[in-house]
């Protein structure tokens, strides 16, 4: 059994809680708790005990975490955050009291070697504890991390599907930086390697059609998302006719149980400023944090691959199939 704690930005785009739906319908998993990061966080707290309500599961914890990014950089909400999870009311399980930061290290001090923890958004929260608890690292059995990019997408059309920058990352460029330099046991799940997974057309209408409270609350999430998906990239100037329902987070937590979903390449990876062309811009921007593999001794698993098919009837498997 993965003991599992998952570190997340639930609410802003819809793979947070499909992620935590995941987790709850996995018996490898025992799911430890749930730490909220980035802007909000208690609202997002909600969100997660609103879920973990939903689908029967309120005795796993929920923490807000801290909601400024380390740096000078501000939080960004985008306004939907919540957007059907709350149809049919608020949630009457509430976040524990006390911090998210002081929750995970309890944890991982408590039970070396036997946490892992998924992160689904800025990292602030990591790099909070491992600056608290200086063991951290070292008693943390597996930190999994959806961000980074390490060979950027061009579609057939030409157009940059994954631009250079991700939005996890540099949501918290500091606290990035310090986890990505942290020596824990990481695997990095980029955004190159998770937009491989978009979900099939038969799998949502199968969980549509589904009547486990998880496919539901999954049909009640993705409602608004095809039309929000298409506006959000006609906002950042890529036009396109149909955007993927995207499993990155969800992607992520599952190769914290089956690792073989992916292919992994042991890499170094080191995250820095570097100029970047960025073409739906027209220029050359210097503030976007970027993960660059070096020639140098490796220090972490990089997932350069992952098998589509297998993770996504998996994933609706489990949903449909599910609590
Ligand atoms: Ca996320």
């Amino acid at each position: 059994m993965e003991r599992l704690i998952i570190d997340t930005d639930i609410g802003t785009y819809y793979d947070d809680a499909f992620a935590v739906l995941l987790a709850a319908n996995s018996p490898e998993v025992r799911f430890e708790g749930v730490t909220t990061c980035y802007g909000d966080t208690a609202l997002r707290a909600e969100i997660a005990c609103k879920i973990l309500e939903f689908v029967g599961m309120p005795e796993v914890p929920v923490y807000a975490g801290i909601r400024d990014p380390l740096g000078e950089a501000e939080a960004l909400m985008f306004g939907f955050e919540g957007q059907g999870v709350f149809d049919d009311g608020r949630p009457e399980k509430q976040p524990e009291p006390g911090s998210a930061v002081d929750f995970l290290v309890r944890m991982v001090r408590e039970n070396p070697g036997e946490i892992t923890i998924c992160t689904l958004g800025a990292v602030t929260n990591v790099a909070a504890a491992i600056r608290q608890d200086p063991t951290f690292v070292t008693n943390l059995k597996h930190l999994i991390i959806m961000g980074g990019v390490i060979v950027p997408v061009v579609d057939e059309k030409g157009i940059t599907r994954s631009p250079v920058e991700e939005y996890n990352l540099n949501n918290d460029p500091v606290a990035a930086k310090i986890v990505m330099n942290s020596g824990a046991n990481t695997t990095l799940v980029p955004i190159d390697v998770t937009l491989r997974v978009p979900m099939a057309k038969r799998h949502i209408e199968a969980m549509e059609a589904a009547t486990s409270r998880s496919a539901q609350m999954v049909s009640r999430i993705l409602a608004p998302w095809p039309e929000q998906e298409r506006l959000i990239y006609l906002s950042v100037g890529i036009p396109t006719e149909f955007t993927g329902i995207w499993l990155h987070d969800p992607l992520t937590v599952a190769v914290a149980y089956d690792p073989g979903l992916i292919t992994s390449a042991r890499l170094h990876v080191a995250t820095e400023y570097a100029p970047t062309l960025v073409p739906r811009d027209l220029l050359v921007r210097h503030d976007i944090l970027r993960t660059i593999p070096k020639k140098k001794a490796p220090n972490m698993n990089v997932a350069v691959d992952v098998d589509a098919e297998r993770f996504t009837q998996l994933f609706a498997d489990r949903i449909i199939d599910g609590r």
